[in-house]
């Protein structure tokens, strides 16, 4: 198939005013008939035919005007429905088409999950129910009716309002019709039949409207679904004190269900969720689980201002809502949570799966200009770097100027198909700053790296600092222009004094903000009046998704550690002296492999760990292996990482075992769970001091986690305790696995996590292990939950058995990859992608990959999915 190219970008030909859509639910065939108010676009072509997009569909009936169409007036294939002649004048299309959501196994189009009908039309799958113009540009407002058998499905939901519902056919049969008043793209068009359990709340808008809000779930589940609940209203309300912006429709709706591609989608009014972001409970769902749905309800419900109110005119704009609202939910819960952490984990996730995506062959820009498959940039650029970007340009103008750039992009934009130009328009309107360098940041792809250089001068009392900035070349742009990099910066005395910043080679806004803007390929800036040698405290709080090399000398590091006043820096300093002991060991370095800095600098935070427990806990938990991975950036050699990793955990374990036991038997849980981010920051310690125990000394370790298992009083100190068991391995982790499953079978969400872990352990016979799960009863190639918790976290999370050097985890991995793609090939192209930096290993594991590479392009019948993620990775 052809490239589609942001510079091919045309208006569409037509306009859909309203749709009218008419459902008669049935499990194999379902008859849609769709009544489209057409008429002619004045910015379209004047004469064009009527292109309809479609997917797999077949076709039953025609109609123009009332007038039964026959084949000699229109051309149609499962992808195509053509009207060569249509008339000048507006006209109304009727379209009947008949589909089988038994069959749909995409889980795009209309498909069945369990015993419900649901769908997911974003990108591209309205055109798998009926044929339309599926452009995001096209905006409609849409009445639904649906009908179908009342024990099939007694409940009945679809965007927007309810307007009607009732009975036919005496009754065996029912329907309900929903109207929603707001133009929409086809994307956004959602539908749900099924019998489901209900749980119902309401809120009340700052202006004083009430909205009904109802939770769908499995029957049995509704007790599971009253932390998301919470987490909706609180996102609703914060919505209006922070942005100003207020529910629009009578009712807001969230169905979840149990087989889903993605993580949830925002359709208008009616929010389809994968279950794991809905359910919850102590004894089911852990910490992590509890913040990710209230993340994600918050993500979705904010949608319905950056994503619906105001769409993206194509999908080369994903970004625009997509990066916005990321920053926007990774904002909620900073204020619903702690600041500091929230930052700290968020550059975590980007540094994990942004940065090597930017790094390898499928680094693509924020927002793309060429793509063969849209499925495949729903990536970590596009949704976490798009955050960033918006997160630098608040730093840049300042948060007052940002505020009225938001308010008017909705004032301006509200009902529109807006680009990435509309929306920066609204922030240089009300900064006055001219942002088109600025705008680079979404067109030029790869990680900038930027290398400093310090001087200081005791006579002169000065200070300078060199800022360099390069962008190494990616897939397609080989040259780099500089970007605009907002540096935030503090000097501190030796004894940890925060010092006025002074310099002529800086602006007074730069000098008073303690922001640099590094715009050109290098500043030097000759801070004045520094009485002695500083410690320089550089790009706080992250203030852009840049690399920052070098890591400042280790004296530097611990005084940052501990005196720095930005607590993502102080973070920051305690990771890159564990970067640097750990790469010590790589490298053989016997004096700078001595850790003793790291240890005194930990002990010393354990002993103020009570202030803020989840801080500690950050800084306890060393980089990971992908961490160092992308830090050693070529001839990649998981082993050998691993082992310099495990021999730092052994070593902090050792040097601060007692500490860390006082700090497993303070923090237990006093009392009943609370999913509060302060009680699960004392867990969050808790649990890092028992895995570095273990890896201090075995024994003890697995003493305290065999306890801990039996007693835990909630999922996550059971799960942590599991994992550490998981680890050590021996009888005792074999026993803790069956007695977790005996506990737990038929729990899907829970079995994930059982799956995970054994997936996980890093041992030679882990990658039997996963393909003797693969034929485990509660293991389902149709399920992606289930496929992503074990395969997915084979792939990603066990660096040493996946790269194993027999080839056997890749092998593996193509497998499962070549029987999904028939099935499902978004899921079977975003599981390939875990090869993404392929690129950076060592010889024999390169060549390894790119046999496999190779050999999945040669396989018949690919997904264009598949395609395109292997064609790229090879490159
Ligand atoms: N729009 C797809 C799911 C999400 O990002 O909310
Ligand atoms: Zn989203």
């Amino acid at each position: 198939t052809a490239a589609i190219r942001l510079a091919d970008y045309r208006p569409a030909d037509f306009v859909i005013d309203s749709v009218e859509l008419d459902f008669s639910l049935n499990p194999t065939k379902t008859k849609v008939v769709a009544r489209l108010a057409l008429r002619r676009n004045p910015a379209g072509e004047a004469g064009a035919p009527l292109v309809l997009d479609g997917d797999d569909l077949t076709l039953i009936g025609v109609r123009l005007d009332g007038r039964a169409l026959g084949p000699q007036d229109y051309a149609a294939t499962p992808d195509k429905l053509t009207l060569a002649a249509v008339p000048d004048a507006p006209f109304v299309l009727e379209i009947e088409t008949q589909v089988d959501p038994s069959a749909n196994t995409q889980l795009s189009g209309l498909y069945r999950s369990g015993s419900a009908y649901c769908t997911q039309c974003e990108a591209e799958g309205f055109r798998r129910i009926t044929y339309f113009l599926d452009r995001p540009d096209v905006l409609s407002v849409y009445t639904t009716r649906i009908e179908a058998e009342k024990s099939d499905a007694p409940i009945l939901l679809s965007n927007g309002n309810p307007v009607e519902s009732g009975d036919i056919d005496g009754g065996t049969r029912h329907y309900a019709i929903w109207r929603d008043p707001f133009p929409k793209p086809s994307y956004l068009f959602a539908l749900v039949g099924g019998d489901l359990g209900v749980v119902r709340d309401a809120f009340k808008t700052m202006s004083g409207r009430l909205v009904d809000l109802a939770i769908y779930v499995e029957h049995g589940k509704e007790p599971r679904a009253g932390y998301a609940m919470d987490a909706l209203k609180r996102s609703m309300r914060w919505d209006e004190e922070k942005f100003g912006r207020e529910y629009d429709l009578d009712v807001f709706n969230i169905v979840a269900v149990s087989d889903f591609n993605m993580g949830a989608m925002e359709n208008k009014g009616l929010n389809i969720f994968n279950d794991k972001y809905v359910l919850a409970s102590p004894e089911t769902a852990t910490d992590g689980d509890y913040a990710g749905i209230e993340g994600v309800i918050a993500h979705e419900y904010f949608h319905n201002w950056t994503g619906n109110r105001i769409t993206c005119r194509d999908w080369f704009q994903l970004c625009l809502k997509e990066g916005l609202t990321v920053f926007r939910d990774q904002e909620f819960s900073a204020d619903m949570r702690s600041r500091a952490v929230e930052r700290i984990s968020d550059v975590r996730g980007l540094r994990l799966a942004q940065f090597p995506e930017d790094a390898g062959p499928l680094a693509h820009p924020v927002r793309p200009d060429v793509y063969q498959e849209i499925n495949n940039f729903y990536t970590a650029t596009v949704y976490e770097k798009g955050a960033e970007i918006i997160r630098a340009l608040r730093t840049l103008i300042g948060e007052d100027d940002f505020r009225r750039g938001m308010d008017l992009y909705f004032e301006r934009f509200d009902g529109a198909a807006a680009t990435v130009e509309d929306f920066l328009s609204c922030f240089a309107e009300a900064s006055g700053r001219d942002l088109s360098h600025f705008a680079l940041w979404y067109s030029q792809a790869g990680t900038p790296l930027v290398t400093t250089s310090e001087e200081y001068d005791a006579a002169a009392k000065t200070f300078t600092l060199t800022l360099r900035q390069e962008t190494p070349p990616t897939p397609g742009q080989s040259e780099k222009r500089p970007v605009v990099i907002p540096i935030a910066l503090a000097l501190f005395s030796e004894n940890g004094q925060k010092l006025d910043l002074a310099s002529e080679d800086a602006s007074a806004r730069e000098l008073a903000r303690g922001l640099i803007e590094l715009d050109r390929p290098e500043r030097v800036i000759r801070f004045r009046d520094i009485p002695s040698r500083p410690v320089a405290s550089l790009l706080r709080g992250f203030s852009a998704p840049v690399r920052l090399e070098p890591a400042p000398a280790s004296e530097d590091l611990e005084r940052l550690l501990a005196h720095d006043d930005d607590p993502f820096n102080r973070w920051q300093a305690a990771q890159s002296l564990a970067l640097r002991a750990i790469f010590a060991r790589v490298n053989g370095d016997g004096a700078a492999s001595d850790a003793r800095g790291l240890t005194d600098a930990l002990r010393l935070l354990l002993a103020k760990a009570e202030g803020d427990p989840a801080f500690a806990a950050q800084a306890l938990s060393l980089p990971s292996e992908i961490d160092l991975a992308r830090e050693k950036g070529s001839d990649v050699d998981p082993d050998v990482l691993f082992a310099a990793r495990q021999s730092l955990r052994a070593e902090i374990g050792r040097a601060l075992g007692e500490a860390l036991e006082t700090i497993h038997a303070r923090f237990a849980d006093p009392g009943a769970y609370a999913p509060d981010a302060a009680s699960a920051g004392r867990r969050a310690l808790r649990n890092v001091a028992l895995d570095l125990i273990a890896a201090g000394d075995a024994d003890k370790g697995r003493a305290l986690a065999q306890a801990q298992f039996e007693t835990a009083g909630n999922m996550t100190d059971r799960l942590a305790a599991l994992a550490t068991l998981a680890h050590l391995g021996g009888a005792a982790r074999e026993d803790a696995f069956a007695r977790f499953y005996a506990q737990y079978a038929g729990d899907a969400l829970v079995i994930d996590k059982w799956f995970s872990l054994q997936a996980t352990i890093p041992e030679e016979a882990t990658t039997r292990r996963v393909q003797e799960l693969m034929t485990h009863p509660e293991f389902s190639m149709s399920n992606p939950n289930r496929v992503r918790a074990l395969i997915s976290a084979f792939a990603n999370a066990n660096l040493t058995r996946f790269h194993a050097l027999d080839g056997s985890g890749y092998d593996l991995l193509t497998r499962v990859v070549l029987e999904l793609d028939p099935k499902n090939p978004q899921l079977s192209a975003r599981l390939l992608s875990s090869l993404r930096s392929w690129r950076t290993l060592e010889a024999r594991r390169r060549e390894l990959v790119e046999t496999r590479l190779k050999h999945i392009l040669a396989a018949e019948n690919l997904s264009a999915d598949l395609r395109d993620i292997a064609t790229r990775a090879l490159g």
